[in-house]
């Protein structure tokens, strides 16, 4: 039994050198769960349509997405985009954000159903290659 035990060292640096290994893994994961965000589309409880147009997602001149806008009671704005009969982006404008929900818009970069980029409503965002 003692022989097991004569060489003790390895089992030393083998349980370090496991445990950084796994940081890494752990590590690694979260950065993936970062980058692979899910944003859930908006309830449009509440809310009634308002409006119906037909927009320029990308900027060449062709009106590719049909744009529709919820309002609620309150005023608040709910806008959905759509090319080709799919949603690739929700946006949600209310008249109180600063102790309220905070305004968005969510994108579905990629035209897998998961709403995965999330912006200001100042930024620039496009409609996706994916549903053109
Ligand atoms: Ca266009
Ligand atoms: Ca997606």
């Amino acid at each position: 039994m003692m022989r097991k035990y004569s060489n003790p060292s390895r089992g030393n640096i083998v349980l370090p050198v496991t445990l950084f290994v796994l940081c890494l893994v752990v590590e690694a994961l979260n950065i993936t769960a970062a980058r692979a965000q899910q944003f859930e589309p908006p309830s449009l409880d509440g809310y009634i349509m308002h409006s119906e147009r037909d927009g320029d997602g990308d900027g060449d001149g062709v009106n590719e997405t049909r744009i529709k806008q919820y309002l609620n009671q309150q005023g608040d704005s709910l806008v959905s985009m759509t090319t080709e009969g799919r949603v690739w982006a929700w946006s949600l404008n209310t008249r109180d954000s600063d102790s309220g929900v905070k305004n968005y818009v969510i994108r579905d970069s990629d035209c897998d159903g998961t709403f995965d980029e999330v912006y200001g409503l100042d930024d620039d965002f496009h409609v996706p290659e994916c549903v053109k």
